[in-house]
């Protein structure tokens, strides 16, 4: 049989997997990396310059889906319930902030200094955002 007798089933068979997917392509993969090795913070988060916010992380959820703070200092006490390894990033301006890896039923920060306004917050792993892991940041003036 020739290169170019078997090569044309192939692509037919391909088209169909693509059409099949064509759909859902953005929501081709959820990635599942390891956790990183967790550290406890070691500064202190006092009010009222810095706040605490508690924070839990699902397959594929951030809950609470709103948060507000008027502190200029937020601490993110993030834990895991999921199944997969969940990140938090908050895009606050150019530079995205995120939280270590931390994997199920694991608990990790993120120390992040915030200026009024409305920041979101998603999961970075891909494929996590696009499922809904995504939530908002309120932060208040002072
Ligand atoms: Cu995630």
């Amino acid at each position: 049989m020739s290169v170019r007798r078997t090569a044309i089933p192939l692509l037919v068979v391909a088209s169909f997997l693509l059409a099949a997917c064509g759909e859902g392509l953005a929501y081709a993969v959820a990635e599942n990396p390891p956790p990183d090795l967790l550290t406890a913070p070691t500064t202190d988060c006092v009010a009222p310059s810095c706040q605490v916010i508690d924070v839990t992380m699902s397959d594929f959820k951030i809950v609470p889906s709103t948060m507000t703070t008027s502190a200029s200092r937020v601490r993110f006490r993030i834990t895991n319930e999921g199944t997969f390894t969940h990140s938090l990033e908050l895009a606050l301006d150019r530079d995205p902030l995120t939280s270590p890896n931390i994997g199920p039923g694991q608990t990790g920060h993120l120390d992040v200094d915030v200026r009024p306004g409305t920041h979101t917050l998603t999961c970075p792993i891909v494929g996590h955002a696009v499922r809904g892991q995504r939530a908002t940041l309120e932060v208040t003036g002072r």
